[in-house]
């Protein structure tokens, strides 16, 4: 089953959004597997985002990051990685879909809400970078077998 990192970031946590992202993650059809609220360090971010070093708008994002709290999550299912991709919403919100969070709730790419792992690679390398294997929590649904075809 496919797994993808997802953070619902300082501007996501400040406006109250943390219940919308999951709300429309869950009526995805996705399932839950980790979540935990914390402050991230500057050292952790700079980790985190090690593959935007030395671009323009890195230094902001840094300070964007570590600002205030986020809320990390790791969700799983079938495409896990492009659906949930796909109901956030292009990186810059003018560019993303109607009906995504970042076309319904955001304005700037600089406070596009949340984060999500971009492919199947980089979301096991950001789920371990994230969660201890420990905190990963391995359960079924009663519903799985009408959202999951397998
Ligand atoms: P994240 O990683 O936050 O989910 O964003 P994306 O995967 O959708 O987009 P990204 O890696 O290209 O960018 C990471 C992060 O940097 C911010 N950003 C990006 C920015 O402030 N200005 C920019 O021009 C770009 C390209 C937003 C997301």
């Amino acid at each position: 089953m496919e797994r993808t990192l997802v953070l619902v970031k300082p501007d996501g946590v400040q406006r109250g959004l943390i219940g919308e992202v999951i709300a429309r993650l869950e009526r995805r059809g996705l399932r839950l597997v980790a979540a935990k609220f914390m402050q991230v360090s500057r050292e952790f971010a700079e980790t985190h985002y090690a593959i935007h070093k030395g671009k323009p708008f890195y230094d902001g994002l840094i300070s964007y990051i570590i600002s205030a709290p986020v809320m990390a999550m790791v969700w799983e299912g079938p495409n896990a990685v492009a659906a949930v991709r796909q109901t956030m919403g292009a990186t810059r919100p003018t560019e993303a879909a109607p009906g995504s969070i970042r076309h319904d709730f955001a304005l700037e790419v600089g406070r596009n809400l949340t984060h999500a792992s971009d492919t199947v690679e980089n979301g096991e390398k950001e789920v371990a970078l994230w969660f201890k294997q420990e905190e990963l929590v391995d359960w079924k649904r009663e519903v799985d077998r009408w959202v999951f075809e397998k």
